[in-house]
């Protein structure tokens, strides 16, 4: 069965760009794959960060997630630091990647220029992710277009590895979605809707509740010209509000556009209908959030689940390195 690996960090809050974009797409492989999710508490380290905050976003992120759809029964959800071999792994890695193909990785260089203090561990966080890729003899990892130069890495470190040191690690393939699958933000569509954005008001978070989700739309920028029609090139406001519609009433952006005259119709229909894809996911989540005892107990699962898998792999490469055995 083929082994699907990803990885949310807890950090910012969920947005609809998460949910349609990756989750949802992680929700429905579910059933066709054998399928690892994480939530990875130690990429957040990477830059200053409040301890409270940390705890508290790591639960809410996995309540998020399984009432999302995540099934800890047909998934393994697990939190990264509940398995050590993902801290121990990421220093193989680091000694596999050369100090030139980190040095390249575009994500370190947009990070390292808009925060004050940079940490080692924000320049050695492409190793930290092929570590959690490979420990799960990992076949696909969906992830967003930005992630792409990530796994590419991941692959290289694989097969240098492998070639070095004989046959050890699975090389992996990214699986990104089409960019229709990208949720652009709603004050500024020529940006995708971010979690790190200032401008909250383009970004539709899982939380919120009807009333603001109604407003934000109602403020949405449309374009020019008055006609309801999908054009991302000429109208990209009207195009990623019909992308929002069709996710979420499972239909395409063209099709969602049919029966609609005005742009005050299109941001009433939009809103509704992502107040009802939401509805049953927040009720969910605040079932969840009601009994972290459970929580807990499900993620004690899910990393006893992860560390068996990853606790093989490791004695692997440990014996294939020339560590010694205990
Ligand atoms: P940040 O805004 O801080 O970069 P993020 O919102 O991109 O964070 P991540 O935790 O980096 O969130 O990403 C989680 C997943 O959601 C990734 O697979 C990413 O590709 C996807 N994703 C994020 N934003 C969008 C979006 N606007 N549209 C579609 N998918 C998205
Ligand atoms: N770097 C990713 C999060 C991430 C991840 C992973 C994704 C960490 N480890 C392993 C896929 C596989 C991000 O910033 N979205």
């Amino acid at each position: 069965m083929t082994r699907v690996f990803s990885g949310i960090k807890p950090t910012g809050s969920v947005h609809l760009g998460n949910l349609l974009g990756a989750l949802r797409n992680w929700v429905a492989m579910q059933d066709e794959a054998d399928t690892v999710y994480c939530v990875v508490d130690l990429h957040a380290l990477t830059v200053p960060h409040d301890p409270e905050e940390l705890r508290a976003a790591t639960l809410s992120l996995t309540q998020l997630l399984v009432a999302s759809g995540l099934d800890p029964e047909r998934c393994t959800l697990f939190v990264q630091g509940h398995v050590r071999e993902h801290a121990e792994c990421a220093w193989v890695m680091e000694c596999t990647a050369a100090f030139g193909e980190l040095r390249r990785m575009t994500q370190f260089k947009d990070k390292s220029e808009s925060n004050d203090f940079v940490s080692g561990g924000l320049f050695t966080y492409p190793a930290l992710q092929a570590a959690d890729i490979l420990l799960y003899d990992t076949d696909q990892v969906p992830v967003g277009e930005d992630q792409r130069q990530h796994i590419e890495l991941t692959r290289d470190i694989a097969m240098r590895f492998n070639s070095r040191y004989g046959e050890t690690f699975v090389v992996p393939e990214a699986i990104i979605p089409p960019t229709g699958a990208r949720v652009m933000d709603l004050q500024h569509p020529e940006n995708k809707m971010s979690k790190s954005d200032d401008g909250a008001q383009g970004t539709i978070l899982l939380l919120d509740d009807p009333a603001a989700i109604e407003k934000k739309f109602k403020r949405a920028v449309t374009d020019s010209g008055n006609e309801v029609c999908y054009d991302p090139v000429d109208k990209p406001g009207v195009s990623n509000l019909l992308s929002i519609l069709g996710a979420a009433t499972g239909r395409s952006p063209e099709a969602a556009a049919d029966g609609l005259e005005r742009y005050g119709d299109l941001k009433a229909a939009t809103a509704e209908a992502v107040v009802e894809l939401l509805r049953p996911v927040q009720a969910r989540y605040h079932e969840l959030a009601a009994d972290p005892a459970e929580t807990s107990r499900l993620l004690e699962i899910g990393a006893d689940k992860a560390r068996e898998v990853a606790a093989a792999t490791f004695d692997r490469v440990r014996s294939n390195l020339g560590l010694l055995g205990r």
